[in-house]
């Protein structure tokens, strides 16, 4: 059970009673509950477990027992009845883009519609066409919709499910029978989204060990059970794998279930070379008995390689390194300082300035920057001049009371249609930084939209690039750009390009992060906060910083205070 969970099972009953057509204060003081419990600043689950959610705003006396219940039995009888009342399929309405309650509404009281697969045919024999309210327009939309959810059906963000994924593995390290716990897999190596997850653990009571992993509370169903190995489904849908291996086992199988299958493969074949043979339970062959292996690194020691860390083991170099004792010392989220492009209220950030610096303070960070949308994203309430303004001036207020930490005043001014942009230079010179990204005319050709931000990276005030390609993992494609050419043209005008580490951007790919370091591009790690909890989102960056092979040096975010504000005041050209 996490913070998200209580969120989501209130917004679901919100659904739910809209579908009863229920009373819509009902319904909104469910909304706010979801709100207010991803909003809190303190421990809610605890304080729910407790029963200690009196004053909470947002929260009122109904929603308090049922939080309590929740939280403290991982149940809700309330919303069980509900769900009931439904078809199982028509949660899975849910899930589509453009498609929102009122619709699913009609669509089931029409048309029976109680599942994605009810609604593909009701469209495909036209009758969601001629709904009131609907249209041609309509069904293609939601057609292309059930289209795009098919085929990211069995893919989960990274960033997504990182909380589940660590209360499963607690609960593992505190099975009596279970001696070692790791997760391993594309969820391991950092993959910004995963089809399955793979767990291993060491155990002398492998059977036993695989059935008690069936009964976790997170698992909705069992695929399989068996005397090592075990296969359920998560109540979100997840497919878990279990591993129970033997303590002597375990390197090998981490190092094997880690993979990638190409890195394993050009592993084995080296190991080969070498007259060892390698699978998931040890080495076999001449001088298997030469080695002594307790660690994962053991096993790269006899084959003459450095550790490698699982974020790089794609087979992209890191085995050529690792034998030439070349392999970056990847970057630690110990080492960031602070970080730019976050959102405040003043544009359509949740949280207040001084809310925001005083999370970053909490976390640690020495400086914050400040970065709200400019005026041309009307739709995020973006700033016009003179709240800018406004907001330079409230930032100066504010770090006149800071001691060692300090707020910066930038803007994620927008890239124009045309490689311009939202504010003039004389705006932009009065902020401490900028970041420039795109928002807005994504359908251009590659070589446009390319040249519109390259255009946009020439200017002086332009500090960092905001998400190169804007894509939306699983849910929107990148724009279309030439990431050689960015790259290049960073360089050459002295342009950080930003890693926005918002669970669904990661984007500029992890693929590309160790061409723009060669070429000398610094990378900066934002999250792209629109809340205090967005800041949280740093350490997901650092992991995808780290698939991208960079280290500290790498990235600007490490610096500490005074350097930063020395960079700034340098032109470009002697960045
Ligand atoms: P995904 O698709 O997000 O689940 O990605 P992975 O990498 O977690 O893939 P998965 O779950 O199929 O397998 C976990 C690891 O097991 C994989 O990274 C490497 C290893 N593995 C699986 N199948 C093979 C195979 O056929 N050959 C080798 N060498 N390794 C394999
Ligand atoms: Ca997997
Ligand atoms: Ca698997
Ligand atoms: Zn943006």
């Amino acid at each position: 059970m996490t913070r998200e969970n209580l969120a989501e099972v209130l917004e679901e009953i919100a659904l739910l009673l809209e579908l009863k057509a229920e009373n819509p204060f009902k319904v909104r003081a469910y909304r706010q509950g979801a709100e207010a419990v991803r909003n809190h600043d303190g421990d809610i689950l605890q304080r729910a477990k407790d029963n200690d959610l009196a004053g909470i705003k947002g929260i009122g006396d109904a929603l308090r027992d049922k939080l309590h219940e929740l939280a403290s039995t991982g149940r809700l009888g309330f919303h069980e009845k509900l769900r009931a009342e439904f078809p199982a399929g028509l949660f899975e309405l849910f899930d589509l883009q453009g498609l929102g309650p009122k619709k699913i509404k009609v669509l089931y009281e029409t048309l029976a519609v109680g599942s994605i697969a009810d609604l593909k045919t009701a469209c495909d024999e036209g009758k969601v066409a001629v709904l009131p309210g609907f249209g041609a327009k309509t069904q293609t939309k939601i057609l292309e919709a059930i289209a795009l959810k098919q085929t990211f059906a069995d893919s989960f963000l990274l960033g997504g499910i990182s909380p589940l994924v660590e209360e499963i593995l607690d609960l593992l390290r505190t099975h009596p029978e279970i001696s070692r716990v790791s997760a391993a897999g594309s969820y391991r190596r950092g993959k910004e989204t995963v089809h399955d997850l793979d767990f291993l653990v060491a155990t002398r009571e492998p059977a036993l060990v695989c059935e008690d992993f069936t009964t976790l509370p997170q698992v909705a169903s069992v695929i399989v059970c068996g005397d090592t190995k075990a296969s359920v489904r998560l109540k979100n849908g997840l497919q878990c794998d279990l591993r129970a291996v033997s303590n002597a086992q375990f390197p090998f199988a981490l190092q094997y279930f880690t993979g990638s299958k190409e890195h394993n493969v050009a592993i084995r074949s080296l190991a080969l070379k070498q007259g060892l043979s390698l699978n998931e339970y040890g080495f076999t062959g001449e001088t298997a008995g030469d080695h002594e292996i307790h660690e994962e690194a053991d096993i790269y020691r006899a084959l003459g390689l450095d550790f490698i860390p699982p974020e790089i083991r794609e087979n992209r170099g890191e085995i050529e390194a690792a034998a030439e004792h070349t392999l970056p010392r990847l970057i630690n989220l110990e080492q960031l300082r602070g970080t730019f492009h976050n959102h405040t209220t003043a544009s359509d950030g949740r949280d207040t300035l001084a809310a925001m610096a005083d999370e970053a303070m909490d976390l640690g960070l020495q400086y914050l920057g400040i970065a709200d949308h400019s005026k041309s994203s009307f739709q995020a309430n973006g700033l016009e001049e003179t709240r800018l303004l406004e907001q330079i001036e409230a930032i100066r207020t504010l770090n006149a009371g800071y001691e060692n930490f300090r707020l910066f005043a930038g803007n994620e001014v927008d890239i124009l249609k045309d490689g311009t942009l939202d504010f003039p230079d004389e705006i932009l010179a009065r902020l401490d930084y900028c970041v420039a990204s795109v928002h807005a005319s994504f359908t251009l050709t590659e070589e446009e939209m390319t040249r519109r931000i390259c255009r946009a990276m020439e200017n002086e005030h332009v500090t960092m690039l905001g998400h190169v390609t804007g894509r939306l993992l699983l849910r929107r494609e990148p724009y279309l750009v030439n990431h050689a050419m960015i790259i290049d043209c960073a360089a050459e005008t002295r342009t950080i390009i930003e890693l926005n580490c918002s669970p669904q951007r990661l984007d500029m790919d992890w693929r590309w992060w160790k061409r723009a370091r060669d070429k000398g591009v610094l990378c900066a790690i934002n999250p792209d906060a629109h809340s205090t909890m967005g800041l949280h989102h740093l350490g997901l960056g650092v992991r995808l910083a780290r698939k991208g092979w960079l280290r500290k040096q790498d990235v600007f975010n490490t610096r500490p205070l005074a350097e930063v504000e020395a960079f700034f005041k340098l032109p470009k050209s002697r960045r």
